[in-house]
């Protein structure tokens, strides 16, 4: 759209003063924030009605990418940006004396998604509006995000994250689309007159679905797409004999999000957010068809839905359900229109993270969808059976174990299948989902992750942005393939110093803002070394800590390096014990480094409490190395480790998840790799022949690293202390610390190295930069719209850049 600086000051104040009867120097950043954000969202009402207008108009097929958590980051800035208007906003926010940055600042951060499965559904919002796809989001409206993450005395605490509590202006509330979604209660199956079957239910407790519907914006395209997130409530007619404490326990659904990132939980509430969100997008889907069709049979011609880990594989049962008992249509038909549907993305291998559900809770919360998965079972054996024997069906149908195995249903029941990076995929078809590969061969690809340099560099680099305008134009803000316009400089010395100046802006910045938020002074010109990720053993911050460790040591023995400083920014699940066991450690130590003297001039370490979208946007800037470190074959993708890249820091990494990917991109000279591969753990697992505390005793600075951690030199962390120092010797180091001790010391001293040459040091930033375009969400949603939603992709065009291995 076009607005101009003069246009934009004059609704601005008639805005502020229509909200709060006062001139705008009256106002604080929350006011002014909420008004600016309504006058945005008055940008936004017409080419949003538009968009839903062309789309039903040209039966345009659309994407529901169905997921239990996104994470959209604050959202007036990006609005602005994508509609176009954010210079000439900024220019007049400014005229009024006003500041920009703090007034984006005063939007809450809507949590709700844990970490990276989260975020990437966000991105590809983002994206799909971007690439002018027809794709829209379906959620969960929690009413509580992911916890509020604080340290007291260096323990993780968890507050609860109020992010409505100003409201949230850009969502609206659909009351009237809203769908009723029953639980529990028993089915009656009766046939009828004109020879279908009749489903009546019986003592179901109804729940309302309500959804609300926050804008997508695509970038300077006019597109504008729907996230619908969906709210629980009481069902209108309720009745006088529905009991308060009924009411609560429905609000009860979309209160709060279940904070586990790659665990499962298995608790009924969750089994309720998933059947509850997952049924209410069904329902709305097949109703809004069924407005301008008489049949279902053309549905799966206009409709894709994309089922983002298994937390919404209940689709599958749940459009068989809509078809046949609402529609009327018969198993075969209704099968055949579903397998077309559905298509399903996995985010880990981890066994533990695995969604499977005692079947007496399943049955009992969802008879119906139960019954229909039973069917679902007893036709998958009886067609697989008889060519590939008892034995493996049995290890593959959705029931077996006394359990509904979602993984399995959601395999069985799309059309595609795809992991997150090629080493992933490779896993899924070799391990997890192995014997369903040997029937469904054609159903498994692979899709790498992407995320929106919009976000990451237009809004969180805004220094490197305009240096990169300077230097190869603004066609990359269109297309980041042409930030490869950047190898023409390679070998230009005044660019290159200028990179370096950009970084260091972006430094200063950062340790402003951990002065402010911590109060802890930072050397800018330090390396900044950062990992930031949920905590968990297979991430392996502690070989980072015990790395930290190391150095502390060296430096004590009289070692000089060149200051780094080590920033985390990580939280744990409230019920995972030893992951705050870690977190309390990293606090002990990042404590006794600061108050030593003799260390502190070389080592500094930095643990930033609640760690997410927005404090990433400004960490990521400002990062020299980022820290990839996870046990090869465990991080199914990652995605911090490509936003990094795009910000030019060098990924230090074991080649798993993305971090191959990123390899092949930027060559084996400008990426620090090491530690064991995947193969190599395969090979120790196999044998069954690792023995972690070989390698305690035969490197003398392992054995004095891990000695810190019960010999008394850490204030603090006895039990702590112990219990890692336990896990890594008594319990065997599960995710082979100690073996990539070694390698790692070694790659990060060659970065030391490397950074005493900041022209070479500058240089591989560059290709990093220049090399980060391919993994622009834009293309991964376009190659999803290619090859599993067949969906035709529009602007701009990917270049075929192959990175599927
Ligand atoms: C999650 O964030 C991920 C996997 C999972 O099973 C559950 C959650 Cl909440 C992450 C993966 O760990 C990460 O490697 C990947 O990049 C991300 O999902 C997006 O695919």
């Amino acid at each position: 759209m076009s607005l101009t600086k003069e246009q934009f000051i004059t609704e601005f104040k008639d805005m502020a003063l229509k909200l709060y009867a006062a001139p705008i120097e009256d106002l604080s950043s929350q006011q002014l924030y909420q008004a600016l954000a309504l006058l945005t969202r008055s940008y936004i009402a017409q080419p949003w009605a538009n968009t839903k207008e062309r789309y039903d108009e040209e039966e345009t097929k659309q994407v529901f990418y169905f997921s239990i958590e996104f994470l959209p980051g604050r959202l007036l800035q990006s609005n602005l940006l994508n509609l176009g208007i954010l210079d000439e906003v900024e220019a007049g926010l400014e005229e009024l004396d006003l500041h920009p940055q703090k007034i984006f600042a005063a939007e809450a951060d809507p949590g709700l998604g844990n970490g990276g499965l989260g975020r990437l559904a966000s991105a590809f919002m983002d994206a799909m509006a971007s690439v002018g796809m027809a794709g829209n989001g379906n959620g969960i409206r929690y009413q509580y995000g992911l916890f509020k993450q604080a340290f007291v005395n260096g323990y993780q605490v968890e507050l609860p994250d109020d992010w409505m509590r100003n409201g949230f202006p850009w969502e609206t509330r659909k009351e009237n689309r809203a769908v009723t979604v029953k639980f529990g209660g028993w089915v009656e199956l009766r046939p009828s007159r004109s020879g279908h079957l009749r489903v009546i239910y019986h003592n179901t407790d109804d729940v309302l679905a309500v959804p609300y519907d926050v804008a997508m914006v695509g970038y300077r395209n006019g597109v504008v797409n729907n996230l619908r997130l969906w709210s629980a409530e009481a069902p209108i007619n309720a009745g006088p004999h529905f009991t308060l404490e009924q009411r609560e326990r429905i609000n009860q659904i979309t209160q709060i999000l279940y904070p586990d990132d790659s665990d499962n939980a298995g608790k009924e509430l969750r089994l309720r957010q998933e059947y509850f969100f997952t049924s209410a997008g069904i329902q709305s889907i097949v109703r809004h068809y069924r407005r301008t069709h008489n049949s279902m049979a053309g549905f799966a011609d206009r409709v894709a839905i994309h089922i983002n880990d298994t937390h919404p594989a209940m689709a599958i049962p749940e459009l068989m359900r809509v078809l046949m008992d609402d529609e009327h249509v018969g198993w075969d038909e209704a099968w055949r229109i579903t397998l077309k549907v559905m298509s399903y993305t996995n985010h880990t291998l981890l066994s533990e993270a695995l969604e499977v559900w005692p079947i007496d809770m399943f049955s009992g919360l969802l008879p119906r969808i139960y019954q229909i998965v039973q069917e679902i079972d007893r036709r998958f054996r009886l067609a697989f059976v008889p060519q590939f024997g008892q034995a493996m069906i049995d290890r593959i149908a959705p029931l077996g174990n006394g359990q509904v195995r979602m993984a399995y249903l959601a395999t069985i029941g799309s059309h595609a299948v795809n992991g997150v990076a090629p080493l992933h995929s490779e896993l899924l078809k070799k391990d997890v989902l192995h014997d369903l590969f040997q029937i469904f061969p054609e159903r498994f690809n692979n899709k790498t992750n992407g995320i929106t340099p919009r976000r990451w560099i237009q809004i969180g680099d805004r220094p490197l942005a305009h240096l990169l305008d300077k230097k190869i134009g603004t066609a990359w803000r269109q297309n980041p393939l042409a930030l490869r316009k950047l190898h023409d400089y390679i070998d230009d010395t005044h660019f290159l110093a200028d990179l370096n100046a950009t970084k260091a802006e972006n430094k200063r910045e950062l340790a402003k803002y951990i002065d402010q938020t911590v109060h802890v002074k930072v050397d800018p010109d330090a390396i900044f070394d950062v990992q930031i990720k949920r905590l968990h053993a297979y991430k392996r911050q502690l070989l980072h800590l015990l790395g930290i460790l190391d150095a502390y040591l060296a430096i004590k023995r009289g070692e000089k390096r060149p200051k780094r400083l080590h920033i985390f920014g990580a939280k744990a699940a409230p019920s995972y014990v030893y992951a705050k066991e870690i977190i309390k450690v990293m606090n002990a130590v990042a404590d006794m480094v600061d108050s030593d003297p003799d260390v502190s001039p070389y080592l500094q370490v930095v643990f930033l409490p609640n760690y997410g979208v927005s404090m990433a946007e400004k960490i990521i800037p400002a990062a020299d190395i980022s820290e990839q470190i996870s046990t090869a074959g465990k991080e199914a993708s990652g995605t911090s480790n490509m936003k990094l890249m795009s910000a030019g820091a060098l990924t230090l990494a074991t080649l798993d998840g993305a971090n191959i990917e990123i390899k092949n991109a930027v060559g084996d000279d400008n990426i620090e790799i090491f530690g064991l591969t995947e193969k190599e753990i395969a090979g120790y697992y196999q044998r069954g022949d690792y023995r972690s505390r070989d390698f305690y005793e035969k490197d003398p600075r392992l054995h004095a690293v891990l000695d810190m951690l019960v010999n008394g030199k850490i204030p603090g962390i006895e039990t702590e202390g112990r219990d890692i120092y336990n896990a890594l010797l008594m319990y065997n180091d599960e995710y082979f610390v100690l073996a990539d001790f070694e390698s790692y010391l070694a790659a990060n001293a060659r970065l030391d190295k490397l950074y005493q040459q900041p022209e070479l040091w500058a240089k591989k930033a560059l290709v990093n930069i220049a090399e980060s375009g391919r993994f622009s969400a834009d293309f991964t949603v376009q190659r999803y719209g290619r090859e599993i939603w067949h969906v035709v992709p529009q602007t701009p065009e990917d270049d075929g850049t192959d990175t599927e291995g």
